[in-house]
Order: C-alpha cells, then structure tokens, then sequence
C-alpha cells in the first residue's frame, strides 16, 4: 500500500488568524502530497513499500543505498508532517496539564523556559528544518533537525515539531520566523501531545 497524505483534521482557515488559510492549502495539499508522491516512487517494488513509514525511518540503513536520500528527505516529509497536522487544532494553545506539564517543568525548568527553547532551536536552525521536543530515552529534550530528518532515526521519540522550512509561514510573516513561532503556540494541540508521552512513557 502506497502512502497517502491524511486529510486535515480541521477545515484549512480553522487554525487563523495564526495560520493563513492560503498556506495551509499549499502546505498539505501540494508540499505535503510531493512528499508522499516521491517517497512511494523511491519505495515502489522494494520490499519496504508495506512498510509504516516511522519504521522505515527508525532504521534508514535498511533502505537501498541509491534509495536512501530520497526516502530520509521525502518519507521524513511524510512523517514529519503526519504529525505536525495532528498536533495543532483550532482553539489550541495554553498549557499542558497532567503529566507532560511536571516532565515540561523538570526537565526546562518552566513552561516557558521551554518555549523559549524551542524557538531559540527553531530561529536559529539555518535554512529548513524543524524544532522537536522529543524523548530520549526518559529524559524530555529540544532538538533541532534540518531539512526533513527525524529524531526517530536518532533513536529518539518525537512528541511535538515546528515546521521551521519558509513555506509554512512566508506567505504571512515573510522573513518574521521569530513572529511564526510565536503565533504557533496558539495552535499546538497539546492533549495530542500529551497522548504521544503517554505512549511512549
Ligand atoms: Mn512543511
């Protein structure tokens, strides 16, 4: 079975004013469906094609060598950006509760401590990338990735990602990543980011 782009969880304009309506119809119809198209052209007759894509990620080396670029880049997008629709809702934002809100305390100190974290890792990843609060091991860190790559195939777990390349955020706030990442917080859906430590716990 070849990999699909899920639809939007929410209607395209549900997450303005933070999020334009316009990029996120580019965004998940036409960046996130390229994604999809080359990495299921890049699969297509090896016996990886059946394969979840977080488990082709998890361990690149067993992807063809002459395939593997095209899968880390183009499967991460795919993966990457799975979660990046499912973490965000309409009327998102604030804090999370529960354990994630003591484990975001311990580890950063505060929550926001933790937000300034997160986007000094987004603002300062050169070029496209990302910005992870992930687990490693039981520890809750922030790291950042370029272009597509994934902390899963670092062995870590990903619970929640910015999407820092210019196309999720250029058509309303230009060069202003600083100002995009601050928006974004309005939108994270954090009882889904709860769920991904929950589970991974
Ligand atoms: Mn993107």
């Amino acid at each position: 079975m070849a990999y699909t782009v899920p639809p939007l969880p929410y209607p395209y304009e549900a997450l303005e004013p933070h999020i334009d309506q316009l990029t996120m119809e580019i965004h998940h119809d036409k960046h996130h469906q390229a994604y999809v198209d080359k990495v299921n052209a890049a699969l297509d007759g090896t016996p990886l094609a059946d394969t979840p894509i977080e488990d082709v990620l998890r361990d690149l080396s067993q992807v063809p060598d002459d395939k593997r670029t095209a899968v880390k880049n183009n499967g991460g997008g795919h993966y990457n950006h799975t979660m990046f629709w499912e973490n965000m809702r309409a009327g998102g934002g604030g804090q999370p509760g529960g354990e994630l809100a003591s484990a975001i305390d311990s580890a950063f100190g505060s929550f926001s401590d933790f937000q300034a974290k997160v986007k000094e890792t987004g603002v300062n990843q050169f070029g496209s990338g990302w910005s992870w609060l992930v687990l490693d091991g039981s520890s809750l860190v922030i790291v950042g990735s370029a272009n597509q790559d994934n902390p899963i195939s670092d062995g870590k777990t990903p619970l929640l990602g910015v999407d820092v390349w210019e196309h999720a955020y250029y058509l309303k706030y230009q060069n202003r990543r600083p100002d995009y990442i601050d928006a974004w917080w309005n939108v994270v859906n954090w009882d889904k980011v709860a769920e991904r430590f929950a589970a991974a716990g």
